[in-house]
């Protein structure tokens, strides 16, 4: 029956938040059988490029001789600098906090008592059911890289875990093809420099390939913060000639995350990234020549915002997803999804995690839906204010929207 007290909104949305199973549909999570590339655990946390950055900030190490130690060595010099020396207030720090709180680890300063209890979970499956559950995630969308010689021999073995969905992330091919042209030549595609007939044809080929290999839920791109299309540049001959034909082929939405700076301080190798401010006439032009492609995107600069979110009601085969990397925190997340509520309703997918160390699922969830709980409560008793009849069920099925079945009836995935 119809909703009729403000105060009953908060426990629907709280029950729902608590039941709705999520898809996180970006990740560089990656199931244990793909071995070295699944990262659990509290060096590997603390490792995290968020941390490492933050940590040089109060540090005069060299870079060299910071990237010389251990990982075990790093982690305790993250940990000294961050969590000993520092309060660790940033949502990266907060973020590791929360992980610990929510897995019930007994803290103190001392980083070894803390390892102690990461060493007893010797079971990384039993580990990884447990992290998956409590976050309430049922899918988890990996990001592939064919390019990487580590992944690509992990794809000759089998990967049963059915929970894991690989999606081919094609940056270099798209970003450096001065530099991706001659591996390609190396795995046996017979392309060069000029994008001849012969060269787009061994392009789609490789692409094809790997779409065999993978199968893939989507085919993404980074793009640069200067990325312009169309151009006459070998990035829109690729994109026209080559991925955007295959793409059409294989009815695979294509994943556009637009408005990075990569490597502005190479010394901090992950860590060097940051982001800059794109222009939106490119994706326009995609969304408009493309009609039938889908395009999933996300920016990373908060200047964008704005704009990205008109854009995004003025095309159907656009899917505004997430809040990306640096906008990943509170305060930019309430101001980004109010924005996308207030001129999309629930038609986008409010988050993906981007996580690299399974644990991260927890902290990275728990924070947005925090915010999205608020902003939820408040939607839903403004419409009751109005007068409008809503139930349990509705509320339920806009949260499902949210959090997963936008994402899986944009993709057309099958039902899990
Ligand atoms: O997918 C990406 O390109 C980025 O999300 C990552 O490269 C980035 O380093 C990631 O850790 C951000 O959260
Ligand atoms: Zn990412």
């Amino acid at each position: 029956q119809p909703i009729t007290q403000p105060n009953e909104i908060e426990k629907i949305v709280d029950h729902a938040l608590n039941q709705t199973k999520i898809i996180d549909m970006h990740t560089h999570l990656f199931p244990p059988s793909f071995e070295s590339l699944c990262l659990t655990g509290i060096d590997q946390l603390l490792n995290y490029h968020y941390l490492v950055s933050e940590t040089f900030l109060w540090s005069d190490l060299p870079y060299e001789t910071f990237w010389r130690l251990s990982e075990k060595e790093r982690a305790e010099y993250v940990w000294e600098t961050l969590f000993v020396h520092n309060s660790p207030v940033s949502e990266a720090g907060q973020g590791l906090l929360t992980i610990l709180q929510m897995l019930d680890v007994p803290v103190s300063k001392d980083l070894n008592q803390i390892r102690r209890w990461f060493n007893q979970q010797r079971d990384v499956h039993k580990y990884i059911d447990r992290i998956m559950d409590m976050a309430n995630i049922d899918r988890i969308v990996m990001t592939n890289d064919p390019f990487d010689p580590v992944e690509r021999k992990l794809w000759k073995k089998q990967h049963p875990d059915q929970r894991f969905l690989p999606a081919l992330r094609l940056d270099p091919l798209l970003n450096h093809w001065s530099d991706t042209y001659p591996l390609l030549q190396s795995m046996g595609y017979d392309v060069m420099e000029k994008l001849t007939t012969q060269t787009v044809e061994q392009v789609q080929r490789f692409i094809r390939d790997w779409i065999a290999v993978m199968n893939p839920v989507y085919v993404a791109v980074s793009l640069p913060y200067y990325f312009n299309y169309p151009q006459d540049s070998v990035s829109t001959a690729l994109l026209d000639h080559c991925l955007l034909p295959v793409c059409a082929e294989y009815r695979l939405p294509l994943a556009l995350m637009i408005g990075t700076k990569r490597r502005v301080n190479p010394d901090l190798q992950l860590a060097g990234d940051m982001a800059g401010h794109a222009e939106l006439t490119s994706l326009e032009h995609l969304c408009r020549n493309y009609p039938q492609q889908k395009f999933l995107v996300t920016m990373l600069s908060r200047e964008n915002q704005y704009e990205l979110v008109t854009l995004a009601q003025k095309f159907r085969n656009m899917m505004v997803f997430g809040c990306w990397w640096f906008l990943n925190t509170p305060q930019l997340i309430e101001e980004i999804s109010q924005m996308r509520f207030d001129q999309l309703g629930n038609r986008f997918i409010f988050q993906h995690s981007d996580c690299r160390i399974f644990e991260q699922l927890l902290y990275k969830w728990a924070h947005s839906k925090q915010v999205l709980r608020g902003m939820l409560v408040k939607n839903y008793q403004a419409l009751l204010e109005r007068g409008w009849q809503q139930t349990a069920a509705d509320i339920r099925r806009d949260i499902d929207k949210l959090l997963c079945r936008n994402f899986v009836d944009f993709v057309q995935l099958p039902s899990s």
